[in-house]
């Protein structure tokens, strides 16, 4: 795969049609390998800005580059092989484990399956499970609990090996132990990727390589995480809180 990561927004405006909310004059570049995080109120424009990326919306006006390419000339398809997404509903479909995790890699061995909920913490609670990979996962998941849910979505993550990863940080609570290992599990998946997060937890901002900080539609700060906690701005001030 040739893809690399180098991603960037040049004046990006959306708007949706019913509401006329969206985003403004998005501008941003991050390197391969690096992690944006992306905070701000609820109605912000994050989850726009992430859909943007991976064309369920497309730019009003200004282009979003991936490696160069202006990706509203690539295909929905080939851009899917290079972005990976966990979210908060994992995206789970009502089949075994196994064909949950190989989601966009039906080519992958059970060998290779494996290897991805070892690496994604999961491998422990699929072997404690009487059906171990072949366990339905239920209705979206529903025979599941977040934690597993989440490991899931992540071991299918890290068996697509795609360079570009976006994930949406889970607000609900999960027992400390599973958190742990829902964070060991995202920090392996993290490395290498080019990271655009929708962070709710501090020790996520404070590991990111660029905060992005959204209110209304518009980014209002951002920079490095030191960078903005010194401007004493809208970001600090979270901080303070
Ligand atoms: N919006 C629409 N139509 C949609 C989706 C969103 O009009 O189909 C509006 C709602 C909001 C703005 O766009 O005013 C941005 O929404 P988004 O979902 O991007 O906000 P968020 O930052 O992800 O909010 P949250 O933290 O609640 O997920
Ligand atoms: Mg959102």
């Amino acid at each position: 795969q040739n893809v690399k990561g180098r991603v960037s927004f040049e004046d990006v405006t959306f708007h949706f049609e019913n509401s006329g909310q969206g985003v403004e004059n998005v501008n941003f570049a991050i390197e391969p390998g690096q992690t944006v995080a992306i905070v701000g109120p609820t109605g912000a424009g994050k989850t726009t800005l992430i859909n943007l990326l991976q064309r369920v919306q497309e730019p009003n006006e200004g282009r979003i580059l991936i490696d160069g390419v202006d990706i509203s000339n690539v295909t929905r398809k080939s851009l899917r092989q290079s972005v990976a997404t966990v979210f908060q509903d994992a995206g789970l479909f009502n089949r075994s484990i196994e064909s949950n995790i190989r989601v966009g890699r039906e080519d992958a061995s059970l060998g290779d399956v494996r290897d991805a909920a070892s690496a994604a913490s999961a491998a422990d609670f699929i072997a404690a499970k009487s059906d171990g990979y072949e366990t339905v996962a239920g209705e979206r998941g529903g025979q599941l609990s977040g934690g597993e849910r989440q490991r899931i979505a992540i071991a299918r993550a890290m068996l697509k090996d795609s360079p570009i990863l976006v994930l949406d940080e889970a607000t609900s609570a999960l027992d400390v132990e599973t958190e742990e290992k829902v964070k060991t599990a995202i920090d392996g998946l993290r490395s290498n990727r080019t990271t655009f997060v929708i962070a709710h937890r501090l020790s996520t901002v404070r590991d990111a390589d660029l905060v992005i900080f959204m209110d209304r539609g518009k980014v209002v700060e951002m920079g490095g995480f030191d960078e903005l906690a010194r401007q004493g701005g809208r970001f600090a001030s979270l901080l303070r809180a």
